[in-house]
């Protein structure tokens, strides 16, 4: 534990979405972009592996110990949005092992469409599409889609490969976000690059101001695993903020 605790813990950044669509791969970036500037820790969320945080190791792209992997042993989604506790716990020591922290990037594991993170567990959210796994899955909805802080249309130089319209992909994208910003990025595109860095910048920004609140894009669809049904429902309602004490860790 440091001495003198920071007043303010670090900007708990997620980014969640479906299986392969380049999460890990952002996280990467991101931490390549702004390293120099920012003081950075990674959490990885996977069921039985650590392979995200090997990927990451294996980048360089931060010290190996800055990155740490969370096995969920269950579907990822329940660590980020039911149960928060290992994750919480993961993002707590790092913020003691290397206080002060500007951010910590927490991915999900890759679930479906509508899995996201609870505003309990980061203050904003990046939910992550493929072109290649359709165009017509920005028109699909669902809370990641339409609720995110940021929604990431990722691997855009595949779209002429893919027979992916990637301008309509967006479009249709900001059409189910009512104002909320879209990135369309592609590794190769330095401009979409900047974008999604300068997103991340602003997010933080605002974040150190006591206007910050997180929000939630909504709960998980119903859904069950094998004999088990889980309903997600919950008391309060939906769009909800976290109590602002909290990030100050008043609360
Ligand atoms: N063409 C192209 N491929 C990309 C881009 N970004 C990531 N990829 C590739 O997409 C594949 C999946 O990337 P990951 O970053 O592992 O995806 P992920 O969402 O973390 O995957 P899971 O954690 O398994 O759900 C890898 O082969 C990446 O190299 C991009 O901008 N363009
Ligand atoms: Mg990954």
């Amino acid at each position: 534990m440091p001495d003198t605790p920071s007043t303010q813990r670090a900007f708990r950044l997620g980014v969640c979405g479906p299986v392969g669509t380049g999460k890990s791969s952002i996280i990467a970036l991101l931490c390549r972009e702004l390293a120099g500037e920012l003081a950075l820790a990674v959490v990885t969320n996977d069921i039985y592996t650590d392979e995200d945080a090997r990927f990451l190791r294996a980048a360089g792209v931060l010290a190996p110990d800055r990155i740490r992997a969370v096995e969920t042993g269950a579907c990822p989604h329940t660590a980020i949005r039911d149960d928060i506790t290992a994750n919480v716990l993961a993002i707590e020591d790092l913020e003691d092992d290397f206080s002060p922290l500007d951010a910590v990037l927490v991915e999900s594991g890759g679930d479906n469409l509508t899995a996201t993170f609870s505003p309990a567990l980061v203050d904003a959210q990046i939910f992550v599409l493929d072109v290649a796994g359709g165009g017509d899955v920005a028109r699909k909805g669902g809370p990641g889609i339409t609720g995110a802080d940021l929604l990431v249309v990722n691997k855009t130089d595949l779209g002429p490969h893919v027979g992916v319209d990637v301008e309509q992909m967006v479009a249709d994208a900001a059409a189910s976000r009512n104002g909320r910003p879209v990135v369309a990025l592609s590794r190769h595109d330095p401009d979409s690059v900047r974008a999604l860095c300068g997103w991340v910048r602003l997010t933080l920004a605002r974040f150190r101001t006591e206007l910050f609140v997180a929000s939630d894009p909504g709960p998980m669809a119903p859904h069950s695993h094998g004999f088990t049904v889980h309903t997600h429902t919950h008391a309060h309602p939906h769009a909800s903020v976290v109590d602002p004490e909290y990030r100050s860790g008043a609360a």
